[in-house]
């Protein structure tokens, strides 16, 4: 997410980390580098110069604190303004007093309003809550299909109506909401190739026959710009709750994250990180600005670990790894896991010091066969061996690929990640993992690896 910018804004900040003191001149030299990288990300000029200039006035008037360099103060200073410009904190969709809770969903065409509406039900459902889906998008050929393909696939109830109009539409959707007793009901819109006032007519037409709880424009990441532009205008004419950004998991600049909010006051509530239904997620700022700043986003990571791994095995993980053993059953143990987790690389890019970690170990690949293969090998090793696999020679690795099935290559291929996973434990630094730790120590369950 966000890489380029990411990069440049790790390499200024590590640079000054470095210091021990810094010159007015490398602070100017910092402003320049994290300026421009903000303009590269498409972030709105005038959303970069108000950053830049709080960021500079903090970073010369700092506060000297015993515990920070000053590098350190300003990387510092850096991560909360740029949590501030997000939004400071998660802002939630609003509790509605009666049921149902009424969720208007608005945004230009191909922004992502269909499939967020069911990531959104399913989101809803996750937590316990029962949500129908209103189909008001006549215009799109084929978007009642789409919508009611997807919720059926999801297990969530769909209103749809070829008879009516789209306020119709949603007036007969809300009806059956109240009657069946549904919590929440969300309504998708039509969106049009751009903004007119057709579309606002029956938006707000819509809204006035709904008075919904939440006003949420959907909005593509990837247009950066216009993505804020577009939320400017909806924002002006249709009042906004909140904003959902979506295709945050393309090579999105940032630009949009990083302005929409500041330009028009709207907080971002949920981010679509995927095409598929589970790929919504709600909006950290503070947890955002840490991955881009590269901090390491341990909590995200948690949360996601938590809903997957085995809770006792992960404190029993913890445990190892504070005390630096991790052998090679612990691994096979960890890639069965994090099979259901999702990509090695989408994992190791929210653990801290992210960006330290080898290429070639982030795209580890994990699919049915690989795991196969990795467990037959280290099926194929005695105790002794799983438990050091120093003693592996290369008679005994030829056994290990004859009693596996394998190659004597795949044997030292896997001896090689396993190798590269210890180190990269290592690396991450006394620091980090004491305060990561600390922060786990909270949390029921622990730490998985
Ligand atoms: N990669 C990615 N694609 C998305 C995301 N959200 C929506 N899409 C895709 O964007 C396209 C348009 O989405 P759709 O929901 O039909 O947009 P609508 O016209 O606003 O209803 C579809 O191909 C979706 O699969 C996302 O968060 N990530
Ligand atoms: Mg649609």
């Amino acid at each position: 997410m966000f890489a380029s910018l990411a990069e440049k804004l790790q390499n200024t900040l590590r640079r000054l980390k470095g210091k021990g003191k810094l010159s007015e001149a490398d602070v100017d030299m910092a402003m320049r580098e994290i300026r421009l990288a903000l303009l590269e990300a498409d972030v709105n000029f005038k959303v970069v110069k108000d950053f830049i200039a709080s960021i500079r006035e903090r970073a010369v008037g700092q506060e000297v604190t015993k515990s920070l360099t000053p590098g350190q103060q300003v990387v510092k200073i850096v991560n909360e303004e740029m949590t501030r410009l997000m939004g400071e904190n998660q802002s939630v969709l609003i509790e509605s007093v009666s049921k149902p809770l009424k969720v208007m969903l608005v945004g230009l065409q191909g922004s992502g309003k269909t499939t967020s509406a069911v990531k959104l039900a399913a989101h809803l459902k996750h937590n316990g809550r029962r949500s129908l889906l209103v189909a008001a998008d006549i215009y799109r050929p084929g978007a009642v299909e789409q919508l009611k393909m997807f919720s059926q696939s999801s297990g969530i109830q769909c209103y749809s109506n070829s008879d009516a109009d789209p306020v119709e539409i949603c007036r007969k959707g809300l009806k059956l909401a109240e009657k069946d007793d549904f919590d929440s009901v969300i309504f998708d819109t039509a969106g049009r190739l751009h903004i007119d006032d057709d579309m606002m007519e029956e938006l707000r037409a819509i809204r006035k026959v709904l008075e919904p709880d939440e006003i949420l424009l959907v909005v593509d990441a990837m247009t950066g710009q216009d993505a804020v532009n577009a939320a400017v205008s909806f924002n002006e004419k249709i009042k906004l709750s909140g904003i959902i950004l979506t295709k945050l998991d393309g090579d999105t600049r940032g630009g949009a994250a990083l302005s929409v909010r500041a330009v028009t006051g709207c907080p971002i509530k949920f981010v679509g990180v995927g095409e598929k239904v589970d790929a919504l997620e709600p909006f950290y700022p503070d947890r955002m600005s840490s991955r881009i700043l590269g901090m390491g986003d341990v909590l995200s990571l948690i949360e996601k670990a938590e809903a997957t791994f085995d809770q006792a095995r992960a404190k029993e993980m913890e445990e190892k790894l504070r005390r630096r053993q991790f052998t090679l059953d612990d691994f096979r143990d960890q890639l069965g896991q994090i099979k259901n987790m999702g990509s090695m690389e989408e994992i190791l890019n929210m653990l801290p010091g992210a960006a330290n970690i080898p290429r070639e170990m982030k795209q580890l690949s994990l699919n049915e066969n690989s795991f196969k293969r990795v467990e037959a090998i280290i099926g194929s090793m005695t105790c002794a061996e799983r438990e050091d696999p120093s003693i592996l020679n290369s008679s005994r690795r030829r056994r290990i690929a004859e009693g596996s099935g394998t190659t004597v290559q795949d044997v030292n291929r896997l001896l090689n990640q396993f190798s590269q996973m210890q180190k990269m434990i290592k690396k991450m630094g006394s620091q980090d993992q004491k305060k990561a730790f600390k922060k786990l120590k909270n949390i029921k369950g622990g730490f998985p690896f």
